[in-house]
């Protein structure tokens, strides 16, 4: 099967001012279609992988001939983070937070959701170089914060992603500069947490 970029659910200029068209541009246009690329380049030379899906491959790394292994885990990781991150997020508004079952799980998990952002901030303003910092599902642990290097996916680590957020700075450099704590402070409005809370339901 061959993948492809997935089109944006909203304008390049949606997400103002949090991050600026030509950031969305570039991000998505450029970065993210060029994993696409280089994924499919990989799984043409593996035919043997062609049946699976992104998600069990990612799921099972050891599992993916040695020769495509390094290919799969960064562009196919990359393909699935950016594809989620896309949809994880819409226009910005005041206030913007979880409701229902996903705001009950967050204030219980860790204390309050204001307490979770915190911690959350602090784990994604942290990560060294590139990566992503995600609130992820654990069938035995319930919801975690953590973070990955690189393009890695939680479901590496045999965890389900429910929100995720791209440090690299690519995703913010051309707005932010070197300020990625304000990125992080000014995603929060731009979380679109229905879906996150889909994603947890599911
Ligand atoms: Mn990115």
């Amino acid at each position: 099967m061959k993948y492809e970029l997935p089109p944006l659910p909203y304008a390049y200029d949606a997400l103002e001012p949090v991050i600026d068209a030509k950031t969305m541009e570039l991000h998505h246009g450029k970065h993210h279609a060029t994993y696409v690329a280089k994924l499919n380049e990989a799984l043409e030379k593996e035919p043997s992988c062609a049946d699976s899906t992104l998600e069990k491959l990612l799921g099972n790394m050891d599992a993916v001939p040695p020769a495509i292994r390094t290919a799969v885990r960064n562009h196919g990781g990359g393909h699935h983070n950016h594809s989620l991150f896309w949809n994880t997020l819409r226009p910005a508004r005041e206030g913007n937070a979880p409701e229902g079952m996903l705001a009950e799980k967050i204030a219980g998990t860790f204390g309050s959701f204001d307490i979770f952002k915190e911690q959350f901030a602090k784990d994604a303003v942290g990560v060294f170089g590139s990566g992503w910092c995600w609130l992820a599902l654990s069938e035995v642990e319930g919801l975690k914060i953590i973070t990955t290097p690189n393009q890695d996916s939680p479901l590496m680590q045999g965890l389900v992603p429910v929100i995720g957020l791209d440090v690299w700075e690519h995703a913010y450099y051309l707005k932010h500069q070197n300020r990625r704590a304000d990125y992080v402070n000014g995603w929060w409005s731009i979380v679109n947490w229905k879906e996150a809370e889909e994603r947890y339901g599911k």
